[in-house]
């Protein structure tokens, strides 16, 4: 091919949302001939990846064009269930839509219609620009138990900070590990999560193992004998559910030998003496019961982060889903507040949406101009949880998930009759006890999904089925800390539309005074106003564009420099303009302004007869470094490399059990059972095992009532509804349940 043209373009563009499934925000440059992605390859300019690229995004094409990929919409035409769907137009689908959820909301309220999404890819925008403009304060991550991945995190953060919080590798400087301005942390710790196989929330495992290579030294709080936990200096093998108990006595030896940032302290937080008090409960030897890690190892794990400035916490959603969620988080992020490792090179940095720009409106004000201040009072009063949690009222817009499945079941304070599902696999992986919400989602007269492929719940449930595109066949605008990214549309696939296509149309149809935009991309230029950048400019600079210096997203020491306050003076953006080691934000919520530890719903301490009877923690949904939740296992070359639904059961357990590796064994708890394949490895301590999450069999039969084989293999059918804390937000079971393993006999396979 010496001298001609392989490529009729190579697309440099942001990998993010269907296709790679995840959040991570990498650069990609895809290779296109005859209107065909035919190759892909990580972006080398993009500071972020650095030319790296993971597995998912290697098979892309396998995923695009794929044989059973949905490439145009479905109409249901035998029963729920039956499997049996004829093809329709685009026009008819929509008027479908707009003709029974005007029916609906005329007839039950507009708050009967639930719109449920999965996690952080694009949709937050197009889903709450559709929910609102047809009027539903219900939007809701449907089936994810306390709401607990990210929220609870980020709801700590701004309670005590005023503002969001990562760790530093350099990722907000555009020359990255060279740029002079930034230093290694000296000491990493790596909390509750499992960078290098995932790609997590704008966060990459592989600028854990940079930082290392410049000196970083490394504290892993896991269960597992991670990857990087096997590098730490220190591993600190926790019992699930107990991170808050270790982040106060952690805090209990920094504050009593005099290990915090004295200066720092006295400047910049507010609260100090209640929180050393406070953790005067959690000495060395109770925390060491509590969390069954040897007191000299976190002792010495405790010193080693306060004295080795800068130091950076990089935390996972395990600390999410543990009990009290909100508190834990609390707890973790004052430990960067006490040692003023806080917006400093290599510590904890401040992150802000790029330039200023948020992806959609979501500030009461902006909400208010384009929907009226009667459907924010409805949001606020009528919206799920709201009237229960005012942490749910007042924090982020999402109604709660596990009231929500009990209002379908009850129609308690009102009915609920529909739901808009939009990239989320509710019965094949997020929801916590699946039954239940398959139950729910039965009784609903109207469901729409909006998918790439037919899943367990668009199979059981959906009455329209909508085509929805890759990453690599949309326009979509990122703003989730810097950079400022385009998704840049490479090719067209079928009739499949982009969610925000799909959801502006429709809002247009519910609202047209609402929706000013006459196509996706004015609408992202609108968005992109205070950057002084039209979407068209921002691609073609290759899809990003970093903070820039002296703007608000940009690091670092901005507190000294008036840059995080509305008013312009130094400080933090909360109330008292510091540090709120007690939170005025949680009092306000009738919470407990400072930190503390509660025991799991089920744990050998708190349900010891239990515990007799079911003698192993279960820790579910460790990530896959191939699969992104209940996706790709259709993918040949994913599913190669993790083929079976495994339970993770260390050698001594297995023995005991007369267990081999491989073979099939039930995971059985108080609530049921479900089949794997044992995985026998010394990664897992003998007292737990770990069943990865959001498996079915795609290659088996979809219809009921076999359902892609989730009623064997879903592992969430063990994990219970109903234990968000008292904050609403935080606590889903899913890392801290009790089981037992039992050997499959033979014949009942
Ligand atoms: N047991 C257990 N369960 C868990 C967890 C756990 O740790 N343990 N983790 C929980 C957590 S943290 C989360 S966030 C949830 C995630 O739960 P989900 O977000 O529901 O997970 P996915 O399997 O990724 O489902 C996404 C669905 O949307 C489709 N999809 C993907 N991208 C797009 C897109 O861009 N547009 C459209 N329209 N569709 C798309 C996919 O094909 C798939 O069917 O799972 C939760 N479930
Ligand atoms: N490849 C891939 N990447 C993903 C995803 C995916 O499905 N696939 N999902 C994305 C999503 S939505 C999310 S929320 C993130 C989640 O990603 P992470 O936050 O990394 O979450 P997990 O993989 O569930 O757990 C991380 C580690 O926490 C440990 N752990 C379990 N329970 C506890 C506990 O109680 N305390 C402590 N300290 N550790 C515990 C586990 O052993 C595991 O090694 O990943 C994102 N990235
Ligand atoms: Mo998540």
């Amino acid at each position: 091919m010496a001298g001609e043209q392989k490529w009729d373009k190579v697309v440099r563009t942001t990998v993010w949302s269907a296709g790679a499934g995840c959040h991570g925000g990498c650069g990609a440059k895809l290779f296109v001939k005859d209107g065909k992605v035919m190759k892909v390859e990580g972006d080398e300019d993009h500071p972020w990846n650095q030319g790296r690229s993971c597995p998912r995004l290697l098979s892309l094409t396998q995923y695009m064009y794929h044989p059973d990929r949905v490439t145009y919409p479905l109409k249901r035409a035998g029963e729920r269930g039956e499997g049996k769907w004829v093809r329709i137009s685009w026009e008819e689908a929509f008027d479908t839509i707009v003709q029974r959820l005007t029916e609906i909301g005329d007839k039950y309220g507009r708050e009967s219609v639930l719109f449920c999404q999965g996690t952080g890819r694009d949709i937050g925008g197009p889903i709450s620009l559709l929910a609102y403009s047809y009027g539903s304060p219900n939007w809701v991550q449907f089936g994810l138990s306390g709401q607990s991945c990210y929220t609870p995190r980020l709801v700590a953060m701004f309670a005590t900070m005023g503002d969001y919080a990562v760790a530093d590798a350099s990722q907000f400087l555009e020359k990255r590990y060279n740029d002079p301005q930034w230093t290694p942390p000296r000491c990493i710790i790596v909390w509750g999560q499992n960078p290098p196989p995932t790609c997590p929330d704008a966060f990459f495992g592989h600028w854990i193992v940079d930082c290392m290579k410049r000196g970083s030294q490394l504290i892993v709080v896991d269960p597992r004998v991670t990857w990087l936990a096997s590098r730490g200096k220190y591993h600190l093998q926790i019992r699930p559910g107990t991170d808050g108990a270790l982040a106060l006595g952690m805090m209990n030896v920094i504050i009593n030998e005099g290990l915090y940032d004295k200066d720092f302290v006295d400047k910049w937080t507010y609260g100090f003496d209640q929180l050393k008090e406070r953790v005067q409960e959690y000495t060395p030897d109770n925390v060491a019961e509590i969390t069954w890690i040897p007191k000299e190892d976190f002792i010495a794990a405790a010193r080693f982060y306060a004295t080795s400035k800068p130091a950076a916490i990089h935390w996972g959603m395990p600390i999410d889903m543990n009990p009290q969620a909100t508190v834990v988080a609390q707890a973790i992020s004052h430990l960067w507040c006490i040692t003023g490792n806080v917006d400093i090179p290599g510590g904890n940095v401040i992150a802000r949406p790029s330039h200023g720009v948020t992806a959609y409106p979501y500030s009461t004000a902006e909400l208010e101009r384009l929907y009226g201040q009667e459907f924010i009072k409805n949001i606020l009063s009528r919206k799920i949880g709201a009237s229960r949690y005012p942490m749910v009222r007042d924090f982020r817009h999402w109604a709660q998930p596990d009231l929500a499945v009990d209002q379908v079941l009850s129609g308690d304070p009102y009915p609920i009759k529909a739901a808009w599902i939009q990239t989320t696999n509710i019965l094949g992986g997020q929801a916590a006890d699946t039954r239940k919400h398959y139950e729910a989602l039965k009784q609903l007269e109207f469901i729409v999904v909006v998918d790439l492929f037919h899943n367990p719940t668009s199979m059981a449930v959906a009455d329209i089925f909508l085509p929805a595109a890759t990453f690599a066949e949309k326009n979509s605008l990122r703003s989730w800390w810097t950079p400022l990214s385009a998704l840049v549309k490479a090719v067209q696939v079928g009739e499949c539309k982009s969610d925000w296509e799909i959801n502006l149309e429709l809002a247009r149809r519910f609202n047209p005074k609402g929706v000013p935009w006459k196509d996706v991309k004015e609408l992202f230029d609108s968005r992109l106003e205070v950057s002084g950048l039209t979407f068209d400019q921002l691609a073609e600079k290759g899809s990003w564009e970093m903070a820039r210096e002296g703007h608000p997203s940009k690091p670092y020491r901005r507190y000294e420099k008036g840059l995080l306050r509305p008013d312009g003076k130094p400080g933090f953006s909360t109330s008292t303009g510091k540090l709120e080691l007690w939170s005025k934000c949680y009092e306000g919520w009738g919470l407990d302004p400072l930190p503390y530890f509660e025991e799991p719903p089920e744990s050998p301490v708190r349900t010891p007869e239990l515990w007799e009877e079911y003698p192993l923690i279960l820790v579910s949904g460790a990530r896959s470094s191939v699969f992104f939740h209940s996706e790709h296992r259709m993918i040949p070359w994913l599913r190669e490399l993790d083929p079976h639904p495994v339970v993770e059961i260390n050698p001594q357990t297995a023995r005991e059990l007369n267990i081999e590796d491989g073979e099939w064994v039930y995971i059985e708890s108080k609530r049921g059972q479900v089949k794997r394949k044992a995985k026998v490895t010394p990664i897992v301590p003998p007292w737990l095992v770990m069943a990865p999450h959001g498996w079915w069999l795609p290659e088996t039969q979809g219809t009921e009532p076999y359902l892609f084989g989730i009623w064997d293999y879903n592992i969430n059918q063990l994990i219970p509804t109903g234990c968000q804390s008292q904050s609403g937000y935080g606590g889903g079971a899913y890392k801290t349940m009790l089981c037992r393993i039992t050997k499959i006999k033979e014949g009942r396979e």
